[in-house]
């Protein structure tokens, strides 16, 4: 750095120097024998004087102060880059034509060169320009003063240095590309808020977030809001903290989906336009009750067995023996909730040739109505339809029965590459290399999960596993599973676990790879070999297919072709889901032959499958699943395992199976056998300190770094090798919390490391930086064109044109004062004609008192100490220092620890140390990190108007006020200009990523 600041100033100064150097006389205008340039260094003897002047300031600068202050906080030292003080070397000069005697005087960090006629040319030094953005200004000669051409200005001014891209926040542009920051911000560009918030915020459910270095927007997507009404919410960086802007909330919520129409008598929302209805409720919005089609209503006194869903009920209806129907009758009746009429119209009647009474009795998801002959009346047992059904059918009785499949939701499995389990509980088997569709939206074609076998599964049963791919709102995911482990492909781009994009989120659970595809509420699960899990909720009732079925509650659809034929050949049905791209058609045919021979025969691998199969499915640690999930569905699946097993020990071939089973009793609800696995059946063996343990540890596992965890509560029960209690997770490693290194942009740093962050120091503590609390200073500013920011960061405009107390303290005061941007200044602040003539007001001088002194800082640096002008700088009176820092900058050091930075135009920089916190008033605001009493009058009143406030720190009450008609914003007078200065401004506020 310091070289290479060095180096950049002699350059600058070569360049200088051979400017000065006479050019070619052949050419027009600009070339009068002899020509010169003349540079900055023009009192200074030009070899020795650039090297030891030069050298030495920047030198010191540089290590102590410049690159010290930006990094760590340090005061810069006095530094000379320029010398302000010209003196022209009359001797080559020849008298122009306008009768100007003398050259002009060079722009600071710039050279002039003359033509004969009279006019000179002032060209700044690379990275630098004029204050109206330009390189190069043109003077003339007239009536024996030089004037710049097209301008007011009556001196050229001097070339300021130009940071590309600018500094923000506040800091000073103070050499090329370099930014002087505040004591709050850090960076090249003081893009860096000194706590920044090393993570993201988690992004809720069904939302999209944006996020820059301290502002994160989280958006509902389409057709979701958050539960208290809004779509969209803010949060931002607080001292290492995302806190939500919104002071109602502590969290940002998950995003609910919308129902329109809404769902009526306390039905829940449960997907987009997809309502759940309590049980007496039916229709799309649950806006019917289930008594508008119960067929007992329309007086019908016979047998009924009703069936349907949200939108109707049809009901087949019969006579109880001994009675008939009074008129011919049609095989069965259909009620839309809609218009609660039973059609074909009319119903029958029976007629009875005695006396019977009816009986009600409630079931879990059916109601059955009994009709009871009084003689024969007894208690009936309450253990569900079928029972009751038989007792009714075989005693003669009459019966209603009422079978509503209300939308449930459903678990769907394949496993070990060739067993399936519908969402409706069918098992089936087959095997195939080709892809298949596993489960698809088959209404909305919302997704699309495809599964084929990895290459290794024909020969290399020990290392088969799936290739999933998921196609979802329009893009494609891949899961895969390589020697290094599971990957994740977003498209052709290889993607982190977790991760998170709006509607998907990705995680792992010990080694399992969660999948949630939010915006449909479905959730695959693996365990990045052969298993997959997918659980569909409610909302998807009715709507899947492929091989996990249709989701309705009636496993006899689930092997429906896709074309929607009834099959029973497996293979038939397994074919039709191929899922062949444009450019590889799979032609295999599925193969449903069973492993096993005939099981019939005792000495036949068939009857042992068969025996082991059944020993091992009704071990007593599945019985509570029994009662759930009968074990039998499993049964082929098992033998299978066992005839195709190659391992000694057959149990290792069937473990898959076992856990399909425990999972879907688990889904069922039945958690007690959650840990059926033990040291000899089907073990989990665990490396890196990890032991097994049947559900994560609450929270998820934890790791060393605050890792983006996408897991919400509820969905963490899985089984798996996590660390124990005390060690957390590093690199597949369980290390206690006090290794756990800490990350900083990118990089790791040893437990005990010590980083300066601003003006604290921040120390690596359990895989945490933990920060010193000392509070910093802060940087109040009035540039140009009246924008003020205060020291607690609020910003204002105002246009006075008087003196106005910046600061005013017990000890101290500074004092702006304002004139009307004309002439000089309003042209190097580059403002257009039509503002200049009227509105805007700009700082001119900048008065420090204190202790007796008055240091006055004029236009072009011209500075006064008690009235008297003084020209050579530095200057030290009374402890106070005052000195240039750069070829722009004056900065005033008081001895309290105060500095104020002018730049001989316009701009005004006060830095105040945190042992100024609540000690300042006037235009910088109190300085107590509350913004909102920045408006403080001299008579302790907190202002609300910008105008108000300001006029009373006015230091002359004779100065007129500004009137009320200046309140408008200048981009309200001249709408015209506010697209522009939008587009212009916005590359200011653009936020900067700092993880990129
Ligand atoms: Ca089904
Ligand atoms: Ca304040």
């Amino acid at each position: 750095m310091r070289q290479f600041f060095t180096l950049f100033i002699l350059v600058n100064c070569v360049i200088g120097v051979l400017n000065y150097v006479p050019v070619d006389t052949e050419a027009e205008e600009f070339l009068p024998p002899p020509r010169v340039s003349y540079n900055l260094g023009g009192n200074v003897g030009v070899k020795g004087g650039v090297k030891g002047g030069v050298k030495g300031g920047v030198k010191g600068g540089v290590k102590g102060g410049v690159k010290g202050r930006v990094q760590a906080g340090a005061k810069p030292p006095p530094i000379r880059l320029t010398n302000l003080g010209y003196t022209p070397p009359y001797s080559t000069f020849i008298t122009s034509s306008g009768g100007c005697q003398n050259p002009p005087t060079p722009p600071g960090n710039g050279t002039v060169d003359c033509s004969r006629l009279g006019i000179c040319r002032a060209t700044c030094f690379p990275n630098y320009e004029f204050p109206n953005g330009n390189s190069q200004l043109f003077v003339n000669c007239m009536n024996g003063r030089w004037e710049v051409q097209s301008s007011e200005w009556n001196r050229l001014p001097n070339c300021g240095p130009v940071c590309s891209p600018p500094c923000q926040n506040d800091g000073i542009c103070f050499a090329p590309n370099q930014c002087f920051c505040s004591d709050k911000f850090s960076g090249p560009q003081c893009q860096y808020e000194n706590k920044p918030c090393l993570n993201y915020p988690p992004g809720p459910k069904n939302a999209r977030r944006t996020c820059g270095p301290n502002t994160c927007t989280i958006a509902c997507l389409d057709g979701h809001i958050f539960p208290h009404g809004n779509g969209i919410e803010r949060m931002e960086c607080k001292d290492g903290n995302w806190v939500p802007t919104n002071p109602q909330l502590v969290t940002i919520p998950d995003c609910k989906p919308t129902c329109n129409p809404p769902c009526e008598n306390g039905g829940i929302c449960l997907s987009l336009n997809v309502c759940h209805c309590p049980e007496k409720f039916r229709g799309l919005q649950c806006q019917y009750s289930v008594d508008v089609c119960n067929l007992r209503n329309t007086g019908f006194n016979g047998n009924y067995n009703c069936s349907g869903d949200l939108v109707s009920s049809t009901c087949v209806i019969s006579c109880p023996q001994g009675s008939k129907f009074n008129s011919p009758s049609s095989p069965s009746y259909t009620c839309q909730y809609s218009t609660g009429l039973f059609e074909p119209l009319p119903l029958p009647q029976c007629v009875f040739a005695e006396r019977y009474v009816s009986l009600k009795r409630n079931f879990n998801h059916s109601l059955a109505y009994t009709f009871d002959k009084v003689s024969d009346f007894e208690e009936t047992v309450d253990k569900g339809v079928e029972n009751i059904f038989n007792k009714v059918v075989n005693g003669a009785f009459g019966y209603h029965t009422i079978d509503v499949k209300l939308p449930q939701p459903g678990s769907c499995f394949t496993w070990k590459g060739s067993h399936y389990k519908t969402f409706d509980g069918r098992v089936y088997s087959f095997n195939s290399i080709c892809s298949h569709t596993l489960v698809r939206d088959n209404v909305d074609n919302t997704f699309d999960i495809v599964v084929t076998n990895s290459p290794e599964c024909e020969n290399n049963p020990e290392t088969c596993s799936r290739i999933i791919t998921i196609f979802y709102q329009g893009k494609e995911f891949k899961l895969k599973r390589t020697e290094g482990g599971v990957i994740f492909l977003n498209g052709k781009k290889k993607a982190p676990i977790p991760s998170q994009f709006p509607g998907f989120r990705i995680t792992m659970l010990a080694h399992y790879v969660y999948v949630f595809l939010d915006y449909v509420q479905l959730t695959l699960k693996w365990d990045g070999q052969t298993v997959i899990q997918v659980e569909a909720t409610e909302s998807l009732w009715s709507k899947t297919a492929g091989l996990c079925g249709r989701l309705d509650g009636i496993p006899e659809n689930d092997l429906d072709t896709k074309t929607g034929i009834k099959t029973t050949a497996i293979s038939t049905f397994a074919s039709s889901w191929q899922a062949n791209s444009i450019d590889h058609i799979c032609e295999m045919t599925p193969n449903d032959q069973h492993t096993c021979d005939d099981t019939n025969v005792k000495t036949s691998q068939g009857y042992q499958a068969k025996k082991f199969c059944e020993n091992i499915l009704n071990d007593k640690r599945f019985a509570n699943c029994e009662s759930k999930v009968s074990a039998a569905i499993l049964l082929e699946a098992c033998k299978w395992d066992y005839c195709s097993c190659e391992s000694i020990n057959p149990i290792d071939c069937v473990c898959d199976t076992l856990n399909v089973y425990v999972r879907e009793c688990s889904h069922k609800g039945v958690t007690s056998l959650i840990g059926w696995r033990d040291p000899n059946i089907c073990p989990l063996k665990c490396t890196g300190g990890k032991i097994y343990m049947t559900c994560a540890p609450t929270g998820g596992q934890e790791t060393c770094g605050a890792s983006v965890n996408v897991v919400k509560e509820g969905e963490d029960c899985e089984e798996g090798c996590y660390c124990p209690l005390g060690t957390v997770l590093h690199e597949g490693n369980c290390i206690t919390r006090e290794q756990c290194p800490c990350r900083l942009r990118g990089r790791d740093f040893s437990p005990e490391s010590v980083v300066p962050k601003d003006c604290n120091s921040c120390k690596c503590i359990a895989g945490q930086w933990t920060c010193t609390q000392i509070s910093c200073g802060s940087r109040c500013s009035a540039l140009g064109d009246p924008h003020y920011t205060t020291f607690d960061g609020k910003h204002f405009d105002f246009m006075g044109q008087c003196s106005y107390y910046l600061v005013k303290t017990n000890t101290f005061t500074i004092e702006g004062e304002n004139v009307a941007c004309t002439g000089a200044i309003s042209l190097a602040l580059n403002l257009p004609i039509s503002l200049s003539s009227g509105l805007p007001s700009c700082t001119k001088t900048v008065t420090i008192v204190m202790d007796g002194q008055r240091i006055k800082l004029k236009q072009h640096q011209e500075i006064a100490i008690n009235g008297k002008e003084i020209t050579r700088l530095p200057q030290k009176i009374a402890n106070i220092h005052i000195r240039q820092v750069s070829s722009i900058f004056i900065v005033v050091e008081l001895p309290n620890g105060v500095s104020v930075w002018w730049d001989g135009t316009s701009r005004v920089y006060i830095d105040m140390p945190a042992t100024h916190k609540g000690l300042t008033k006037g235009l910088c605001g109190t300085f107590n990190e509350n913004q909102k009493d920045d408006f403080l009058t001299p008579e302790n009143d907190v202002e609300k108007s910008v105008i108000a406030f300001a006029n009373k720190w006015k230091l002359d009450e004779k100065c007129n006020d500004v009137p009320d008609n200046i309140k408008s914003h200048p981009c309200d007078t001249n709408v015209i200009n506010r697209a522009i200065a939008e587009k212009y401004c916005k590359r200011l506020k653009a936020e900067r990523d700092i993880f990129q």
